[in-house]
């Protein structure tokens, strides 16, 4: 198990190298190029520019989040076959660079959904959460609270011309049903796997969250029979998934420690959250810590500890604490990510103790 933190860039982001060197146990940090559009080659001379300011504070960046696949891919339009062609370039470009997996997801439209961004939790501290209820047909309300509660950052899945073309995009997918949405899906990857064995990227499907059809549309990952079918359509070890407990967990049916045992080798990346839910539906983030939601923590680190797991990992979102909502990105503050990874890592060190080993530190940096 490789523990990583999510970084948004420099100029993009609160948190600095710095700052995450000091959590412990963090190798590598998850980056992307945030100023491309879904669909545009990623350039080398770009990926060069990050490669030195996460390099530089010895860190590895063998993880990409996300490499975002354009609309005319998901609806499967002729214009498609290009698109993938780009997609395949910035692979390439990404593996010269030594970048071993490649997080995206197939949701159409909006990226995870929220109906509001820092609610109470009434310790202080705040965290995003989804009411149900406001979750119904006017997907603009929604769109356009988030957009103004992103303290005028960018926010992959969440980009303003998208955003300010949603009538238009909905009725380019009414054609899509569930069944088209799985098989452009397959063309995509069946397209990318000569690619990833040329480089020996691993391609890592994010689940959908929330893991259930919103506002009409249909959505693909979200539960353990869907992760069955997509790893069983292309069924190659780089077809693989970015396990996200807090998205999969948002349906309290879903059994999350055994859906990581039915797939582990097809784990290429791991995002750990908690989700606490409330008898009408509604949920809402919680800390890392087992007790605090309704997501078998615990259970979780078990599973991977039992298989193996030697993929990445990261906290997923965090809780925003001490003040930091003022400024922090929604779900991506400092200090609750931190306090996930030492829970984390105690229960990973325990287990690892448990079976006659010794924990070792990060190499240093
Ligand atoms: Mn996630």
């Amino acid at each position: 198990m490789q523990m990583t933190f999510r970084w948004y860039g420099e100029g993009n982001d609160s948190i600095t190298q710095d700052m995450i060197r000091q959590i412990p146990g963090v190798t590598g940090l998850v980056w992307a190029l945030h100023d491309k559009q879904p669909g545009e080659v990623w350039q080398t001379a770009e990926i060069e520019t990050v490669r030195r300011q996460i390099e530089s504070h010895g860190f590895h960046m063998d993880v990409v989040e996300s490499v975002n696949v354009h609309d005319d891919i998901k609806i499967g339009l002729p214009s498609r076959d290009q698109y993938i062609e780009n997609y395949k370039q910035t692979l390439r470009n990404l593996s010269n660079f030594g970048v071993k997996v490649v997080t995206y997801n197939f949701m159409p439209i909006f990226d995870w959904t929220r109906t509001d961004l820092f609610h109470p939790l009434g310790d202080g501290s705040t965290a995003l959460y989804y009411e149900k209820s406001r979750i119904q047909q006017d997907y603009k309300e929604m769109a356009s609270y988030i957009l103004k509660n992103l303290h005028g950052m960018t926010f992959p899945g969440w980009e303003p011309e998208r955003m300010a073309r949603l009538d238009e995009l909905f009725e380019r997918y009414k054609p899509v049903t569930k069944e088209k949405l799985w098989n452009n899906l397959q063309y995509f990857l069946e397209a990318l796997m000569p690619v990833c064995h040329e480089t020996g990227i691993k391609l890592a499907i994010h689940p959908d969250d929330p893991p259930w059809d919103i506002f009409g549309l249909p959505r693909l990952l979200v539960d353990q029979a869907s992760v069955q079918h997509l790893l069983h359509i292309v069924d190659d070890p780089h077809n693989c998934l970015c396990l996200c407990t807090g998205s999969l967990g948002a349906n309290k049916n879903n059994d999350i420690p055994s859906i990581i045992r039915s797939c582990c080798s097809r784990i290429a990346f791991a995002h750990i959250r908690n989700v606490k839910h409330f008898e009408n539906g509604d949920f809402s983030e919680a800390s890392h810590r087992d007790c605090d939601g309704d997501t078998q923590i615990l259970e979780i680190m078990r599973a991977y500890h039992e298989c193996g797991f030697n993929g990445y990992i990261r906290p997923d979102h965090g809780r925003h604490i001490w003040g930091e909502e003022a400024h922090c990105r929604p779900g991506y503050g400092l200090y609750d990510r931190a306090l996930g990874i030492m829970y984390l890592l105690g229960c990973w060190d325990m287990l690892e103790r448990l079976s006659g080993r010794d924990p070792k530190p990060a190499e240093s940096r």
